[in-house]
C-alpha cells in the first residue's frame, strides 16, 4: 500500500492526480486523459511509487531475466528510417555484413554446452534474404537444439518478406511457425501515430500493418513483445495512442508478454540534432507504462539501450524484467550512442544488479516459466 504521508501530501496538491492513484490503488483502468495528467503533471517520485505499487501487486519484488544470444543477419537493410545508426542501405551493402546460414549455425553451434534458452534472430531488411532463406535458417536451428526458443525477425522483416513471397500474413506466419519460430521480438513498433511514423520511419511497415501481423501472429498461439521508440519528436499525446493500441489489442488477444520502451540514442543517425530524454522523463515514461497498461504482464527495461545503471534504477519505476545476458555482437545500440559498448553481462552481474535494487532475481524463460531463483 502507498505510504499515507504521501499520499495525503498528493491529496491536498493536485485531486485530478489523487483521483488517478484512488483509480490505480482499486485496480481501475486509467483513460487516456489521466495517462495525459501523469505526463504532463505526475511528478518522478508520484508516478514512481503508483508504478511500484502496480509491480508489486503484479509480481512482488521479482525481477526477471533470461539466457539469451543475439544473432543479426545482416545490416543492410532496403529501408531509411531516419533514427537507425546500424543499416547500410542495399546501395552501399560493402559497408555492411550478410551472414550465410552455416555462420549463423556456427554461432548457434557455439552455445551447444551453454544453458542459454532462447536466440534472438533480428536484423536489416535484405532483399535477397527471403523465406525460403529464413525458413531453411529456422528449420536447421530446431533441428540442431529444438530446446532452443526462437524469437525471431520484426514485424517490418516479415512484412516484406511475405509481401516478396506473396503471401497473406496468416499464411506466411504459419510457414515459419511450421519451421520452428516460436515468437516474434517487438521491434519495428517505433511510434504508430502517422504523423510520427511518416517522418522517422516512413518506407516500411505502417503501425496497422505491425499491430496486424502481431495480432494474426497471436491468433496462431504465438506470443509476441511490443516496443516504442521515445524520446524524439513525439508528443505525449503520440505515446498515449502507441499505448492505446497496444492495450486494445491486448485485450482482444492476451498475446503480448511484455512492453519494452526504447530511448532514442542519438548518435550517428539521421536525428543526430535532437537532443536524448533526460533519465527523469526516460523513468517518468517507464511508470506510466506501467501504469497505463494494466494489461500486460511484464515492462522490460532493454539494458543495451539505456545503460545497466539505468536500467537497474528502472526496476523501482515499475519495471519487472530486465532482458538477458545477451552476450551479444551487436552493434547497433552502441552505434547508436549507447554507453554500452560490448552488450554482454554474465548471469552474476545480472543477478547482482538486481539484488542491488533490493528485487529478487528470477532466470526465465521466454514464456516466463521459472527456470532458476537465485
Ligand atoms: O525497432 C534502432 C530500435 C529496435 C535506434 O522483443 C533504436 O525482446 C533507439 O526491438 N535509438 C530493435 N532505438 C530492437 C528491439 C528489441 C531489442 C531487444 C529485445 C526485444 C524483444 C526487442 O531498436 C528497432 C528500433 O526501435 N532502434 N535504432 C536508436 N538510434
Ligand atoms: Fe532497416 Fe530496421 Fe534500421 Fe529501419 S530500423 S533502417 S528497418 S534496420
Amino acid at each position: 500500500m502507498i505510504n499515507s504521508a504521501f499520499y495525503n501530501k498528493v491529496l491536498l496538491e493536485n485531486s485530478e492526480l489523487s483521483k488517478i492513484a484512488e483509480k490505480v490503488i482499486q485496480n481501475e483502468r486509467i483513460t487516456d486523459a489521466d495517462c495525459l495528467q501523469l505526463f504532463e503533471h505526475g511528478s518522478l517520485a508520484f508516478v514512481g511509487a503508483l508504478a511500484n505499487h502496480v509491480r508489486e501487486q503484479k509480481h512482488g519484488d521479482i525481477t526477471y531475466f533470461n539466457r539469451n544470444f543475439h544473432i543479426e543477419p545482416t545490416n543492410v537493410c532496403v529501408f531509411s528510417c531516419a533514427f537507425c545508426s546500424y543499416s547500410r542501405l542495399y546501395a552501399h551493402k560493402e559497408e555492411g555484413w550478410e551472414l550465410s546460414i552455416d555462420q549463423m549455425l556456427d554461432i548457434v553451434k557455439s552455445y551447444d554446452e551453454k544453458p542459454v534458452t532462447e536466440v534472438h534472430i533480428v536484423g536489416g531488411v535484405h532483399p535477397k534474404m527471403n523465406m525460403a532463406y529464413f525458413i531453411e535458417l529456422i528449420s536447421k536451428i530446431k533441428n540442431h537444439r529444438p530446446d532452443l526458443h526462437i524469437k525471431a525477425f520484426t514485424a517490418v522483416e516479415l512484412d516484406y518478406m511475405f509481401r516478396k513471397a506473396k503471401l497473406s500474413t496468416r499464411e506466411g506466419l504459419e510457414q515459419l511457425k511450421a519451421a520452428g519460430l516460436q515468437s516474434l521480438p517487438g521491434g519495428g513498433a517505433e511510434l504508430f501515430h502517422p504523423d510520427i511514423r511518416k517522418v522517422i520511419a516512413g518506407d516500411k511497415v505502417s503501425g496497422e500493418g505491425w499491430l496486424e501481423i502481431h495480432e494474426t501472429a497471436h491468433q496462431l498461439g504465438m506470443h509476441s513483445n511490443a516496443t516504442m521508440l521515445y524520446g524524439h519528436m513525439e508528443t505525449y499525446e503520440h505515446r498515449i495512442d502507441h499505448m492505446r493500441k497496444l492495450r486494445d489489442l491486448q485485450d482482444r488477444t492476451k498475446g503480448f508478454n511484455t512492453f519494452i520502451p526504447l530511448k532514442f540514442r542519438n548518435a550517428n543517425n539521421d536525428m543526430s540534432h535532437i537532443s536524448e530524454s533526460s533519465t527523469n522523463e526516460d523513468l517518468r515514461l517507464y511508470a506510466i507504462s506501467r501504469i497505463y497498461l494494466d494489461n500486460f504482464p511484464h515492462i522490460k527495461a532493454y539494458w543495451p539501450m539505456l545503460g545497466r545503471q539505468n536500467a537497474q534504477l528502472t526496476l523501482s519505476f515499475g519495471v519487472n524484467d530486465i532482458d538477458g545476458t545477451i552476450d551479444d555482437s551487436t552493434k547497433i545500440y552502441s552505434m547508436a550512442g549507447s554507453e554500452e559498448q560490448t552488450p554482454t553481462m554474465t548471469t552474476e552481474e545480472l543477478v547482482t544488479l538486481i539484488k542491488q535494487a533490493n528485487k529478487k532475481a528470477v532466470e526465465r524463460d521466454t514464456l516466463y516459466q521459472v527456470i532458476n531463483e537465485f
